[in-house]
């Protein structure tokens, strides 16, 4: 008896502190910054990956653009040594359901929010590769923003990532 009511209360304990803890998170939270760990301040990049790819063929580079400033930002240039082009593509619905992809015109990143580059959305894409890019293999890639953020970084090439 005193067993049951020991755990009880402890189950009761850890309902309250549960609520408590997600009405604070409730307050905190804004647009998409939840699913995120926002930076202090500035531009960061965030779960950067990379599919397979041929040489003289294509590939995409995905990630989290993560903007802590309070203002937005848009992204003004991205290279890479594997590409001979490197665009940034958005998904669109094509006449009869067929998915196509063009070139995005504004890739924003939203003040204290995310933007999100994965399979089926926005995307980087690499053309003319230079290089057969192999599961296990990285990208080497640089970013440039607006406001002046330069980012380089290595994004590891996955068969699937999400
Ligand atoms: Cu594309």
């Amino acid at each position: 008896m005193i067993y049951k009511i020991t755990q009880l209360f402890i189950i009761t304990f850890l309902l309250i502190s549960f609520i408590s803890c997600a009405g604070e998170e409730g307050e905190q939270t804004t647009d998409n910054t939840e699913e995120f760990e926002l930076p202090a301040d500035g531009i960061e990049i965030a779960d950067a990956w990379a599919r397979p790819g041929q040489v003289d063929g294509v590939s995409a580079i995905y990630m989290n653009i993560l903007n802590g400033s309070s203002v937005a930002d848009t992204l003004l240039s991205i290279s890479s040594p594997v590409a001979g082009m490197v665009e940034v593509h958005e998904t669109y619905e094509q006449e009869e359901g067929m998915m196509g992809m063009r070139p995005a015109e504004v890739v924003a990143a939203p003040a204290r929010g995310a933007l999100t580059l994965k399979p089926g959305g926005l995307h980087v894409m690499l053309m003319q590769l230079n290089r057969e890019l192999r599961e296990g293999d990285s990208v080497e890639f640089s970013v440039e923003f607006t406001n002046g953020t330069e980012i380089t970084l290595t994004a590891p090439v996955e068969s699937m990532r999400r």
